[in-house]
């Protein structure tokens, strides 16, 4: 009788999935999956914190828009990978954890790494968490656990594999691997709603569409730039769905954020189709700045719990965005508008304006740099098809004043759970499901520490990513807020000394350079990409400076 372990049977099943790559850590517990992944040659991306495997299953999930895959050993592996299922799970990324665990034979018998109870643990932070008790149930638990994540709405899974189901042996002639494993069938809104959109559009004089990360989900771009053209509506994107409508686009208007400049002005949105958008910290919260409270809301989100969740939608659509665009495309009353230019005028012109107001910064001559003048020669040396990863705090915010994208899904950065130091991890991610695209993670001082060691993860493996470290010596956003709340004189655990952090890299084989001119930062970035190979650039920036979108969230807070 030919026989099957536990371990190949869960890697059969990833691969009737089609997962071409998976990233992890070894523990003992581990084993019989690793050297499955081998013998199938799927390759495995190891890590050097379980952390940055959880991210980089993230950033591969985000940018391939496809599912994740992280292992993690019992104990300290599945601890390490917390943080990266909470963003998973409040960012909806589909990704399938997978954690070794003590034998079920040895239960409750103070054995190595055991004594905590990791489905418990991951259950608040998974659309599913499950421990595999019978090896024979393994493709069908497998197959269940990869269907939750990657049907709509999207999220992490945990699949929690004892040591002794995973070296089990089966008879190899009673297994069968499920096929078909991903789910495409996409809401589509009942015609009735999609009456009601149109008809409250039709009333609009100054109407917005804002996407947010459900439109990018399922892939709407397409139908999106129609219905926009058509219609004349200008739109605001938050960062999944950046460049969805090309950032060079006459109608875009720009990040959530940019919806402020708007309340200085007497022409605010009257009608806001929000596709896949999740209202909160992007859009901030309750307060008006950026959607008006009097403007009428057609909601559409494929999660009924988003809807009026911090607005109330005069139409609701609990449906997928493309489908819902494409409805929209086809009622023969959205084939005649109003005029709306006047209005994309009035956008356009703010704009302009903020990118003058902000364009004074780039004349300062002297050290030290001043963040906009780093980003600024970031987005202008940065190849056309590049993923950018924005991690830090204040940097990425200023990464939003700059950032020009052509394809969805390259801005990978912050969702709710705000975790700073998690860009090395996404980035590791983001070059793998794209092997051939440049990707830059932008991160901050204080950021790049936490995982600084997957700079010999990118060694080791050939992943060419740049990183750019936006140094002020500081965890600058939390010094910022201690200087605001308690005081300039009460300034403490927020600075960071003079690291030499490009040293560090260079220490794990990457190439190292180190910036404190605005002029050698341009020809910097450039040589990074032409080099073939992972680089970290260690930019010397002025702490003083706080990001426009940053002061716009204190301001709510005075
Ligand atoms: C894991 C984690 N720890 C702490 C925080 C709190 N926090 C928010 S912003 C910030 C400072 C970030 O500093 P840095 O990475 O240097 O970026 P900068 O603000 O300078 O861009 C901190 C510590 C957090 N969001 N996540």
């Amino acid at each position: 009788m030919a026989t099957i372990t536990g371990g190949e049977l869960v890697v059969r099943t990833l691969l009737g999935a089609n997962v071409r790559h998976v990233f992890g850590l070894h523990g003992a517990h581990l084993e019989t999956i690793f050297q499955s992944l081998a013998r199938h040659g799927v390759p495995i991306i190891d890590t050097r914190h379980e952390v940055a495997a959880g991210h980089a299953a993230e950033g591969y999930a985000r940018a391939a828009r496809t599912l994740g895959v992280a292992m993690v050993t019992a104990g300290p592996g599945f601890t390490n990978v917390i943080t990266s299922m909470a963003n998973a799970y409040l960012d909806r990324t589909p990704v399938l954890y997978l954690s070794g665990s003590a034998a079920l034979a040895d239960a409750e018998s103070n054995t190595l790494q055991a004594g905590i109870d990791q489905v418990a643990i991951a259950r608040p932070i998974t659309k599913w968490a499950h421990q595999i008790t019978t090896p024979a149930q393994i493709p069908r638990l497998v197959a269940q656990a990869i269907r939750l994540a990657t049907s709509a709405p999207t999220g992490p899974v945990l699949l929690d594999l004892p040591i002794d189901v995973l070296t089990a042996a089966l008879d190899e002639s009673t297994v069968r691997i499920p096929q078909n494993l991903v789910l495409d069938s996409p809401a589509a809104p009942a015609g009735s709603l999609v009456e009601r959109a149109i008809a409250l559009l039709m009333t609009a004089k100054r109407p917005i569409v804002m996407v947010g990360p459900g439109a990018w989900q399922c892939d709407a771009g397409d139908e999106l730039r129609a219905f926009v053209e058509r219609a004349g509506i200008p739109v605001f994107s938050d960062f999944q769905s950046h460049g969805l409508l090309p950032s060079s686009h006459p109608l875009y208007g720009g990040t959530y954020h940019k919806l402020a400049d708007l309340s200085a002005t007497d022409a605010r949105p009257d009608v806001v189709l929000a596709l896949g958008v999740r209202f909160g910290l992007f859009t901030m919260g309750v307060s008006d700045r950026l959607v008006p409270a009097g403007a009428q809301l057609i909601h559409v989100d494929v999660d009924a719990r988003e809807i009026g969740r911090l607005r109330n939608a005069a139409v609701a659509i609990v449906a997928d965005s493309q489908q819902t665009l494409r409805a929209l495309n086809a009622h023969p009353q959205a084939q005649r508008w109003s005029d709306f230019k006047a209005w994309q005028k009035t956008v356009q012109d703010a704009k302009s304006a903020r990118r003058k107001h902000l364009a004074e910064l780039l004349t300062r001559s002297a050290p030290p740099i001043h963040p906009y003048q780093a980003v600024s020669a970031l987005a202008d040396n940065l190849p056309e098809d590049a993923i950018v990863v924005g991690d830090g705090a204040e940097a990425y915010h200023w990464l939003n004043e700059v950032i020009r994208q052509t394809r969805a899904g390259s801005y990978i950065t912050h969702g709710f759970l705000g975790a700073v130091g998690f860009g090395l991890g996404l980035s590791l991610g983001a070059q793998v499901a794209h092997p051939r695209r440049p990707v830059l993670c932008l991160v901050g001082d204080g950021a790049i520490g936490f995982t600084i060691a997957e700079f010999d993860t990118m060694t080791r493996h050939g992943l060419p990513i740049v990183a750019v470290i936006m140094n002020n010596r500081s965890w600058a956003a939390s010094q910022h807020f201690q200087e605001i709340v308690s005081g300039r004189d009460h300034v403490l655990g927020t600075r960071l000394g003079d690291a030499r952090y490009h040293d560090v890299a260079a220490a794990f084989g990457a190439n190292g350079a180190h910036v404190t001119k605005i002029e050698a930062l341009g020809p910097a970035i450039k040589a990074a990409f032409a080099s073939g190979k992972a680089t970290c650039i260690n930019v010397e920036i002025d702490l003083a400076p706080i990001p426009p979108e940053i002061e716009l969230l204190m301001a709510r807070h005075n």
